[in-house]
């Protein structure tokens, strides 16, 4: 398959023309067939509602996403998943098997999923993931939606990935929901309770919403839902909440500027990075300039410097 036929592709909505362009993407380096896609199908995207879904682990994110996105597409909306999961030390070996049977189940009804393993140096959301959210936006859907894996800073990161972050805590979390609560309360424009069916749901329902209280002055008003993700309970609710925030950010024209910035500053810095990297390759200059900071012939900011004056030196 060539990149005409994948970028035509993917303009159609093709399920395996989709799939082959986010395998070349996969990987963490931009490279011509990176470039030449996203330069092809950039004009496309933009019309997606990219929801990003971030809970502590077993909370029942992937249960509410397989109904969510069922429901989204019963409604006539076009609907793409992307989990980004790494390796998660929580889930255990069953967890590779629950996802490929959901794979399945959503594909048998026209719904595309996607796994993303592999994670960026930091820790964080590799740097792919902005790509393949363009590839499914492109590809005409109307829902985006990026879980991640309960923990660490590629939760946190979702929110430079997506328009709407929506959290799942449960009840009966207790001290984890004060530990989870510290990063997350601040990303959060949708708050979901799971498991209303459990005790100590509706504590947890208003131990947010104190907590949310405590820092108002948002122009969108954060709501709190609670769902049972079992038999369906709330969705309705969650449904009306999802299309009054697709509202919201339509009526600002300038909603997605910040992230634009962001990422274009994340390129610029990768793309300096690699530069530097490529002209010193073989050359041990870091090394050496490692062994004068450490016998102190020189200091952090004027090794610096002479690094980045070759580059600029070198110029094109
Ligand atoms: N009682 C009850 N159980 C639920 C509900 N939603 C999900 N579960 C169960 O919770 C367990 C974990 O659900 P998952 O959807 O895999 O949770 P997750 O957050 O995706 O888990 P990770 O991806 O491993 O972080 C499963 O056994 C679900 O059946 C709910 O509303 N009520
Ligand atoms: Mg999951």
């Amino acid at each position: 398959m060539n990149i005409d036929s994948i970028v035509k592709g993917i303009e159609n909505g093709d399920h395996l023309s989709i799939s082959r362009a986010i395998s070349l993407v996969e990987t963490n380096c931009v490279n011509d067939n990176v470039r030449e896609i996203i330069s092809r199908i950039y004009h496309l995207t933009g019309n997606a509602h990219v929801i990003g879904i971030t809970g502590p682990p077993g909370i029942g994110k992937s249960t509410l996403i397989g109904r969510l996105s069922g429901m989204l597409h019963d409604s006539g909306k076009k609907v793409s998943i992307l989990a980004i999961d790494a390796s998660s030390p929580f889930s255990g070996g069953s967890f590779l098997g629950n996802r490929i049977r959901m794979q399945e189940a959503l594909s048998s009804r026209g719904i595309f999923m996607r796994s993303l393993a592999n994670r960026g140096i930091s820790g964080g959301i590799s740097r792919s993931a902005w790509d393949v959210v363009k590839i499914l936006d492109a590809a005409g859907s109307d829902v985006v939606i990026v879980e991640t894996v309960g923990a660490g800073q590629a939760d946190l990161e979702v929110r430079n990935l997506v328009d709407t972050v929506i959290v799942v805590l449960g009840p009966g979390l207790g001290d984890e929901i004060q530990a989870v609560k510290a990063g997350i309360m601040e990303i959060g424009d949708i708050f979901i309770v799971n498991k209303i069916d459990r005790e100590g749901a509706f504590l947890a329902i208003k131990d947010i919403e104190d907590t949310l209280a405590m820092s108002p002055g948002k122009k969108w008003h954060i709501p709190v839902l609670g769902l049972n993700s079992l038999n369906g309970e709330g969705y309705q609710d969650l449904l009306k909440v999802l299309d009054q925030r697709w509202d919201y950010i339509s009526g600002d024209p300038g909603f997605k500027d910040g992230r634009l910035l962001m990422e274009l500053r994340a390129i610029v810095q990768n793309t300096l990075l690699s530069r530097v990297e490529e002209s010193f390759a073989g050359k041990n200059a870091f090394s050496r300039t490692i062994s004068g900071l450490s016998d102190k012939t020189t200091d952090p900011y004027s090794a610096a410097d002479r690094i980045i004056g070759k580059i600029y030196l070198k110029g094109d």
